[in-house]
């Protein structure tokens, strides 16, 4: 079995102005195709080969040897969880289960949002911020280089990019506006419900 691109979910001018066509050409059809592409080269004709995302992920972390195979299925992962986490028009105050979650776990939405703003501004060099659910409670990290949060037994429910070429065209090195863009302007918090369920149900 080999892995395809998937399509983004939206037109790629639809995050514009806050995420741009030029950058999603780059970052969907160059960066995360090649991670694709690279990965389906490494594990050809060995036994990953029938293997699915997940378990690749979860066989090759901590492992020196297939550390190549790892970073490319780690970031086909976090990407393609990545462009379901956006939708024009979208961000703000969550509605649904994950709302309740979210007041659970950190009081309120504006502390969550000031904590996954903080963590993932804070994040050194190339990496991820995440909500995920661990156990029965919510929480904010980051990861880094292509580390998804299951390595840590941890569901992903928002994932964001903070590696450079995810905001770079569009912001500079101003790696906070694009984080408060994404939280408030794109996150598509449909898919959060979605994704809370199932960890719920899984
Ligand atoms: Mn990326």
């Amino acid at each position: 079995m080999s892995f395809s691109l998937p399509d983004l979910p939206y037109p790629v001018d639809a995050l514009a102005p806050h995420v741009s066509a030029d950058t999603l050409r780059l970052h969907h059809g160059k960066h995360h195709a090649t991670y694709v592409d690279k990965l389906n080269g490494l594990i050809a004709g060995t036994r990953m080969e029938g293997l699915g995302l997940d378990a690749i992920v979860l066989e090759t972390a901590d492992t020196a040897e297939q550390v190549g195979v790892f970073n490319n299925a780690g970031q086909a992962w976090n990407h393609n969880h990545y462009w379901n986490c956006m939708t024009p028009n979208g961000g703000g105050a969550p509605g649904g289960d994950i709302a309740d979650a979210i007041n659970g776990s950190f009081g309120s939405f504006d502390a969550f949002r000031d904590e996954f703003l903080k963590v993932a501004a804070a994040h050194f060099g190339s990496g991820w911020a995440w909500l995920v659910l661990d156990g029965d409670t919510l929480k904010v990290t980051s990861t880094p280089n292509a580390t998804p949060p299951i390595v840590h037994g941890q569901k992903a429910l928002i994932a964001c990019d903070v590696w450079e070429h995810s905001y770079y065209l569009d912001y500079q090195n101003r790696r906070p506006e694009y984080l408060a863009a994404f939280l408030d302007k794109l996150l598509n918090w449909d898919y959060v419900n979605q994704q809370l369920a199932a960890a719920r149900g899984g």
